[in-house]
């Protein structure tokens, strides 16, 4: 069938249709017609331009998925250069930030628009009569990559804008970053094709992004959101930033889903530490919070310091992963006997408390980390996790390094080990011979979800089997208000072994 104008008409309708949906879905996680509806319209499109290939356009919904690899990515000088961001530490440095404001343009209270600071890489992008035309990472802020075949392989990255209403030209800046889940599955992937796997999403985001071949990073689960703008064209921005995010968000471009307004620096301890609260929910990781001067002419009467911007701020939260020594492994049984080795590390802070132990799980997890005594281990502990070693550093590995080794008999009891086939975790076979067991055992049994028994803490469990006084739980029943009073005392709290 020769092209007519009505198939052109039909193209373009069905593309319009698609990329409406694809920002309403992706975008927005609001989308409006069943997948089996979308599927269909894309698979419309997909006839037509297999049919008809003079009619594929680069903006096209079906060029989502990647092309030919380069040889090198290109240069692309920004215009407007991307600035970098200042930090504070701390509640007091957040305070400074603002009264250093307050003075500076003379007013009472700030109104800041505040959002969580995303762990992933700068990017700007470019639209021209609302289509996407180049992409480039930050670089140096002055000069960055064309990543632009990587970035239309972004689904929240729209190839065309929607609305009428968008500038002539557009740049936009902002996050590029992998979701937690698709970091997990891109990572099992990777493991299970013999691959190394991805230490973090940052580093999974900017290895995806970085590839010569978009094709790769068609395949992996990036998204951007927008905090910014460089050149426009033919448009006024609105009075604010919070308003400039709107606009933003009605031409399809994502704006974090967190973002709030707020009055004075009090109000962004507040919103700080409601996001800290919830940053383990989040579908993705954040290193702090931003904190900008919501209004535009006082942005620019704030100015800049060599190439940060005066107006705005990041409030870090406290590292969760960290370096530190790894002194020796211990081996601690458990109440069912399973033996877990565990790392005496040289005291750290990390996410925010004084971390001196980790779990190192069984003898598989140190063997596959490859980690000996005396090495240098970066640690992670995120929430209420137990801290985990993450991994080695091997070129800080000392001479005297020690290989672990699995102790031939229980460490408490010396009875016999046992490891079932097949099973990864070593087991002490002295059942309620072995003290470390019975401890457990009575733990267990006086612990809040069992028999509640107020105040039988770990220690003093520990206390009352050291000194003989019981060897079960039955024996706790027998136990008489004179052996208790003879006790040292040593509070009744139960102590968490971390
Ligand atoms: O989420 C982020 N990582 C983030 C980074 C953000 N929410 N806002 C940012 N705002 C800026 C300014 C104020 C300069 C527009 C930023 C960054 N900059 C930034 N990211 C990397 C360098 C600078």
């Amino acid at each position: 069938m020769p092209l007519t104008e009505k198939i052109k008409k039909d193209v373009a309708s069905l593309r319009e249709q698609i990329n409406y949906h694809n920002i309403q879905y992706y975008t927005f996680d609001n989308p409006e017609i069943p997948d089996g509806e979308y599927d269909k319209l894309l698979r419309e499109l997909q006839k037509y331009e297999a049919e008809y290939p003079e009619l594929i356009s680069l903006d096209s919904p079906t060029q989502r998925v990647g092309a030919e690899p380069l040889k090198a990515f290109g240069e692309i000088t920004h215009a407007i250069p991307m600035l970098s961001l200042g930090n504070a530490m701390n509640e007091e440095e957040l305070h400074d930030f603002d009264r250093k404001i307050k003075k500076l343009i003379d007013e009472d209270e700030i109104e800041y628009a505040a959002e969580p600071k995303l762990d992933g890489l700068a990017i700007s992008v470019r639209y021209e009569n609302g289509i996407l035309v180049t992409a480039a990472t930050r670089g140096d802020g002055k000069v960055g990559e064309n990543i632009t075949q990587n970035a239309r392989t972004i689904n929240t990255i729209p190839l065309k804008l929607i609305g009428k209403n968008f500038p002539a030209v557009l740049e936009v800046r902002g996050e590029v970053f992998m979701p937690l889940s698709g970091f997990h599955k891109l990572n099992e992937d990777v493991l299970k094709n013999g691959g190394k796997a991805f230490a973090n999403p940052r580093n999974a985001a900017a290895g995806s992004l970085r590839q010569l071949d978009s094709r790769i990073t068609s395949s992996r689960p990036l998204e951007m959101i927008c905090y910014g703008v460089g050149v426009i064209e033919g448009a006024t921005l609105p009075d604010t930033y919070s308003e400039m995010i709107d606009w933003l968000q009605s031409f399809g471009l994502k704006g974090s889903p967190e973002r709030a307004v707020l009055k004075g620096s009090e109000a962004c301890v507040d919103y700080y530490n409601k996001i800290a609260k919830k940053r383990e929910q989040l579908p993705y990781e954040i290193d702090g919070i931003v904190y900008k001067v919501n209004r535009f002419a006082q942005q620019k009467e704030l100015g800049f310091i060599s190439r940060a911007p005066r107006w705005a701020i990041a409030h870090k939260f406290p590292a969760q992963e960290v370096m530190t020594t790894l002194h020796a492994v211990e081996f601690q049984v458990g109440r069912t006997g399973a033996i877990t080795p565990v790392a005496r590390l040289e005291p750290v802070e990390v996410g925010g408390v004084i971390v001196s132990n980790a779990t190192l799980h069984n003898m598989d997890e140190i063997q596959r980390l490859g980690v000996r005594e005396g090495d240098t281990v970066i640690i992670r502990r995120a929430g209420d996790v137990i801290p985990q070693v993450v991994s080695v550093v091997e070129n800080l590995r000392p001479e005297d390094s020690k290989k672990i080794l699995m102790p031939d008999h229980c460490p408490v009891c010396q009875s016999d080990l046992i490891k079932p086939e097949g099973q990864t975790v070593v087991r002490c076979s002295g059942g309620l011979y072995c003290e470390a067991q019975r401890k457990e055992a009575i733990k267990h049994f006086a612990s809040r979800k069992a028999m509640n028994i107020d105040g039988l803490g770990d220690k003093l469990v520990d206390q009352l089997v050291d000194e003989n006084l019981i060897n079960n739980p039955s024996d706790l029943y027998k136990l008489g208000v004179d052996e208790l009073s003879n006790l040292e005392r040593m509070g009744s709290k139960s102590a968490n072994s971390q």
